[in-house]
């Protein structure tokens, strides 16, 4: 995977862009100060259904309602699943989209997180139950991406599942041949579930993993996230896009998250997953390199017969990771992943 090397006048460039474009919104809702002053005192209670500029759609805890909501300054970064405190706006004009301001967010039990391109951590969903890593032949399965999925799930300590769409797609040869590759996953323990968005193929068996969870769909762009949940949700008529013929990738069709509830199917008692924009690569990352080992669950296992306590996996003598590398109780492959992982962390 290309790592993406923004030297500093071009972090600085995107970094100013940014600035302009927050001034530019902050501009647009200069009514919003006065709201401010102008609120309801009742304070009430909501879950975030989707987050897009300075605008929130949020569903009332009691009612139910779809609420159209601007954002108090100074809260931090809002985002899918996240519960917050809204008040009405006294006096609304009518017409007028917005209802609502949201003042408060309320405490999250986690957050799953991952560096926008200038290597910042950004938030993508709040309050999950589990990460479905949706992955497909076309745009191809990329594993370096799905680790990275991995170890940011595993150390935000949500579930992560793994989803092969598109098997409709696939030959008999092609299926045997990444059946192997999917073997390295399942042979840790994560679950793989087989789908296709186009003949619902293991809806069932997607539906029964989201069965009481709040869920949130990630992966490339391309690979079928939207279309799972229209096929799952014909109700939620989420735009869907192509993949390039040119280059098999994805032409980022979603750019916002939003969270869907599943409750009228007819399997389901209570599902809500959220939708959210395919990515592209992982760009640079700014954890701990010595956290990452948290994320990949094989390798942490065997470290624990390493003879040096801060031994790097990498010639040490006595190693337990490279012990199981060897007697392939590691896959090579994960092994390689892993210090890849290291080496762009610097
Ligand atoms: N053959 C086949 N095509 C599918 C399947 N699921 C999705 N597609 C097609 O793949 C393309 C991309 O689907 P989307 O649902 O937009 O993909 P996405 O993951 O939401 O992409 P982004 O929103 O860009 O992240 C569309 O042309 C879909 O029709 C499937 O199961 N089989
Ligand atoms: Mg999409
Ligand atoms: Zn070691």
């Amino acid at each position: 995977m290309a790592k993406r090397n923004l030297n500093r006048r071009q972090q600085w460039r995107i970094q100013k862009i940014q600035q302009e474009r927050l001034a530019r919104a902050k501009k647009k809702q200069g009514h919003l100060a006065d709201s401010l002053n102008n609120l309801e005192a009742i304070q009430y209670h909501a879950l975030v259904i989707s987050h897009f500029g300075t605008t929130l759609d949020i569903e009332d805890r009691e009612s139910g309602e779809i609420v159209r909501c601007a954002l108090r300054q100074n809260i931090e970064p809002i985002v899918c699943g996240d519960h917050v405190v809204w008040q009405h706006i006294k006096n609304l004009p009518s017409g007028e989209q917005i209802q609502g301001v949201v003042t408060a967010l309320e405490k999250r039990s986690n957050v799953l997180a991952r560096p926008d391109f200038t290597g910042q951590m950004k938030p993508v969903a709040a309050n999950i139950d589990q990460i479905l890593i949706v992955t497909s032949p076309i745009p191809e399965l990329n594993e370096g991406l799905v680790d990275r999925y991995l170890v940011a799930a595993e150390l935000s300590g949500i579930t992560a599942v793994l989803v092969l769409n598109k098997v409709d797609i696939l030959s008999a040869q092609q299926k045997a041949s990444l059946q192997q590759r999917i073997n390295v996953y399942q042979n840790i323990g994560y679950s793989f579930i087989f789908t296709s968005a186009r003949t619902q193929h293991g809806l069932d068996s997607l539906y029964q993993q989201l069965s009481e969870k709040i869920s949130v769909f990630v992966g490339q762009s391309g690979v079928g996230k939207s279309s799972l949940i229209n096929a799952l949700l014909p109700d939620a008529r989420i735009k869907e896009g192509n993949v390039s013929e040119a280059t098999n990738k994805g032409i980022h069709t979603t750019s916002v998250s939003r969270l869907y509830h599943l409750e009228n199917s007819p399997v389901v008692s209570s599902a809500s997953v959220i939708d959210s924009p395919g990515v592209r690569e992982f760009g640079l990352w700014n954890i701990d390199k010595n956290d990452v080992i948290h994320g990949f669950v094989e390798l942490q296992k065997y470290a624990q017969h390493c003879r040096f306590r801060d031994c790097k996996h990498f010639n040490e003598p006595d190693c337990g990771v490279l012990n199981a590398v060897r007697e392939d109780k590691i896959s090579q492959q994960r092994f390689e992943s892993y210090h890849r992982i290291i080496n762009s962390l610097n």
